[in-house]
């Protein structure tokens, strides 16, 4: 419980899972600490009460437990003020968010949450929340819609825009956020596009930290600890870091003093953290989970794949990462490496090959193109593209079932079960272009190298695939 009062609101979050929790709440935390100021959080649940049914019966204060490869360390949290589950009551989200002290609406609703269509650059009108949204706006189920509806009537009410900020791993992140408001506004809120033009800011950003989900295992060893049950617990590595593009309209906690990096873009930091840390830690989740192995550091403890984890960065992934300033790649790709090794945190392979449909363009298939571009065969990420249709195939190598969780996957899991064989099923999996645009299905000689792949995988295993790979 705190102490004294919660602070005034400045901010609203959607999606108050582990992640926020763990970094933004955190980082604003202290930056209110170190400069004050009324940054307190309402934060929404989109959909799920759990967040709020934790939090609220303790004032919003709970404690996020830093687990460093020699101890950990704890620190209590105040900076939610409030939680909100939007699915039990839309307009009072809405009314939060019209309120002119919010100052800063910012996400972690996952990929999935924005309805972002990659391949048209454009809102996405066949995702469930979005198509009933525009079907009755009333309904508010989207993230997108709420913003939108609230931005309109701030509009309507003379009242400033709020910044958008997206903290969800996404290229362009807030280009992406801009784009599907604007696009929903466009079919609801005709007025509302030129004024979001003229008046809206939708910062970029890059987020990073370790959040492995919370079991009960976690919960009931802190209890231990410090005698009492927290039920909002976060378990987090020590490490963050958070760049931030400098586009703010109505002012932004002092979030720089806790260590956050303002910058004029963030494209080359994100480039740099999709590819080098999502990007293997997907290679590590799929390939992982099939050689049997339940978490990120067992994985990359097991014969070879250290091996091909530096292969993928030194091979395949820099050479196509532009240089971020400030930045020295090589120190980056060696402190990853410490960090997947941290023996304290449980970061589950399950847990990260989740959505991997949403995830796989920006982490490994923007990297696979601009190697094609080049003439050259990324056999690596061949390999682990060839991973992700075995496992979104849904049975492991032991033929037990995969629990697979993706918004594609009965689609995915169809594609591959009407085809057969290696050649059939990769070609089944490429023409999702969704995932694969038009252009990577069109590729002979990817095709061909993740037929190869996929044909290694079902002979030999994930674990003689990985060390027994060629590495050149
Ligand atoms: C992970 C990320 O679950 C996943 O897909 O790759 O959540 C990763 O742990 C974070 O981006 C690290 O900042």
């Amino acid at each position: 419980m705190r102490d004294g009062p919660a602070p005034g609101t400045g901010i609203v979050h959607f999606g108050p899972g582990a992640f926020f929790r763990a970094f933004n709440a955190a980082f604003t935390h202290e930056a209110m600490e170190m400069a004050g100021g009324d940054w307190g959080i309402e934060a929404v649940s989109l959909k799920s009460p759990t967040a709020r049914d934790q939090l609220l019966p303790q004032g919003g204060v709970y404690t996020a437990v830093e687990l460093g490869p020699e101890g950990e360390t704890h620190k209590i949290i105040t900076s939610i003020a409030n939680v909100l589950v939007a699915s039990e009551d839309p307009s009072a989200v809405v009314k939060v968010l019209t309120n002119p002290k919010v100052k800063i609406v910012s996400l972690t609703i996952t990929e999935k949450g924005y309805g972002y269509d990659p391949t048209t650059k454009g809102l996405d009108l066949t995702h469930p929340d979005i198509a009933a949204d525009l079907a009755d706006p009333s309904g508010r189920r989207s993230a997108v819609c709420l913003i939108a509806a609230a931005l309109e009537a701030r509009r309507l009410s003379g009242t400033p825009p709020f910044t958008v900020m997206s903290c969800d791993n996404l290229p362009s992140n807030g280009h992406v956020t801009k784009t599907v408001v604007r696009d929903f506004a466009k079919h609801v809120f005709p007025d509302l596009v030129d004024w979001i033009a003229q008046h809206g800011a939708f910062p970029s950003t890059m987020v990073d930290r370790i959040t492995p989900a919370t079991t009960n295992e976690d919960l009931a060893e802190l209890e231990k600890a410090i005698g009492y049950h927290d039920p909002a617990a976060v378990f987090h590595e020590p490490f963050r870091q958070w760049v931030i593009e400098d586009s703010f309209v109505s002012g932004r906690p002092a979030w720089d003093r806790a260590g956050a990096q303002f910058v004029q873009s963030v494209d080359a930091h994100e480039t740099m953290k999709l590819r080098c840390l999502n990007g293997t830690h997907s290679a590590l989740a799929y390939l992982g989970y099939l050689a049997g192995h339940q978490t990120i550091a067992g994985t990359i403890a097991a014969p070879g794949f250290t091996a091909f984890c530096e292969y993928l960065w030194q091979s395949e992934i820099l050479p196509t990462v532009p240089q971020p300033e400030g930045e020295d790649l090589q120190a980056y790709t060696d402190a990853l490496l410490a960090r997947y090794r941290n023996p304290n945190i449980q970061h589950r392979t399950w847990q990260i090959a989740m959505d991997g449909s949403q995830k796989l363009p920006q982490r490994l298939l923007g990297t696979v193109r601009d190697h094609l571009k080049d003439g050259h065969l990324p056999t690596g990420l061949c390999l682990v593209v060839a991973a992700w249709m075995r496992y979104v195939g849904g049975v492991d190598e032991t033929g037990a079932p995969i629990d697979v969780r993706d918004p594609m996957a009965d689609r995915l899991k169809q594609a591959s079960d009407a085809a057969s064989g290696a050649v059939g099923k990769v070609e089944a999996l490429l023409s999702v272009t969704e995932v694969f645009g038009r252009d990577l299905a069109a590729s002979e000689a990817f095709r061909d190298a993740v037929t190869a792949a996929y044909q290694r995988l079902e002979d030999q295993g994930a674990a003689t695939a990985v060390s027994d790979f060629p590495l050149k």
